[in-house]
């Protein structure tokens, strides 16, 4: 190497070690657990929110992502950042219907089963919920979508009969009771742990979106996937008040707008993919299509019921989102 460009090689590296410790002065690190694999498209676009805040903040806040639940495992996740453990994280939100019903409000099977109606959904109960949060200590960043949700077996089914006995993997409360009211065996895993739980034969069907099934590669223990679009479950991020009070005006700004970008960029990966993994399920030899017109029929009047029942465990704030949910029409 000739000395001239030694010397400029030199001069780039102190610069850039004057800059990031001018940076660091007063930079602060958050914390940012996530309870989905690094290469979700949820845990993707965080870590892009992560990036988009510590660069628009100059550094002032670097924020750092924790995919897997390795930081703190899914269902800790909220309590972590309420107590201030953590800075700021994400949460599958009806993971919290055990705490209040509302949470629940995106998994109330075919009450909206397409990316619009169920952004018209988020959108009529976001009013609600950031009252919820901010009463626990919290707030909400951004929120986006899972695909929507369709059923797995390990055989074929065609009604409500067929799946008699399943075990049958919940995420939250809503999927506890479907399994409940179709005669199966609900048991509780993360995300993170299905392809062990299938392999043992701990759960041998689920509901989940496509997106789950081909990151978990669920082909290798499960041979059906039923399209049945029965709600579109929404992960969110959120921040300590605590923490967010004590955000300079300047740096919410940009956190608000890296977060408006991570929702739309979030969404539109959700959207995306639905028909990728879709197909990716079929490569991997899984029977992939619509659930037949009798089945579909006996799923509709399980989610009636689990409607009526939402809507009177969710009180007034239920009434209220169902209210805005159908002016929004
Ligand atoms: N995947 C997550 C929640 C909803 C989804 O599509 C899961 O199965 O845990």
């Amino acid at each position: 190497m000739r000395y001239s460009s030694l010397k400029t090689g030199l001069m780039v590296s102190l610069m850039v070690a004057g800059a990031s410790l001018a940076g660091s002065a007063y930079a602060e690190k958050w914390d940012m657990p996530m309870a989905y694999s690094a290469t979700n498209f949820h845990s993707e676009t965080g870590v892009q929110f992560a990036e988009c805040v510590t660069n628009g903040t100059s550094g002032d806040i670097e924020i750092v992502t924790h995919p897997s639940g390795s930081l703190f495992k899914g269902a800790d996740i909220k309590r972590a950042i309420q107590t201030g453990q953590t800075q700021i994280g994400e949460r599958l939100m009806s993971g919290h219907q055990n705490e209040n019903a509302v949470f629940g409000f995106d998994s109330v099977p075919f009450l909206a089963s397409s990316f619009d109606d169920s952004a018209r959904l988020f959108e009529a109960a976001k009013p609600t919920m950031e009252k919820l949060l901010d009463e626990q200590n919290l707030v909400m960043l951004y929120a986006v979508p899972w695909p929507p949700q369709g059923l797995y077996f390990n055989k074929e089914v065609n009604s409500v009969e067929d799946m008699e006995g399943l075990k049958f993997r919940s995420y939250n409360n809503a999927t506890a009771r479907l399994a409940e009211l179709t005669g199966m065996l609900p048991v509780t895993i993360e995300a993170a742990e299905i392809s062990q739980a299938f392999a043992t034969g701990v759960a041998e069907s689920m509901v989940s979106s496509g997106a789950t099934g081909y990151d978990r590669k669920v082909w290798e223990s499960l041979s059906h996937f039923y399209e049945v679009d029965a709600w579109l479950p929404y992960n969110y991020v959120m921040v300590n008040k605590d923490v967010w009070e004590d955000t300079s005006d300047a740096n919410k700004g940009v956190i608000q707008a890296c977060a408006q970008l991570a929702q739309y960029a979030g969404t539109w990966r959700a959207k995306e993919y639905t028909g990728f993994t879709m197909a990716g399920l079929t490569a991997g030899g899984m029977t992939v299509g619509p659930a037949g017109d009798a089945l579909v029929a006996e799923l509709k009047a399980i989610g009636d019921t689990m409607t009526s029942e939402w809507i009177e465990a969710a009180g007034d704030d239920g009434k209220a989102i169902m209210e805005a949910f159908n002016a929004s029409k």
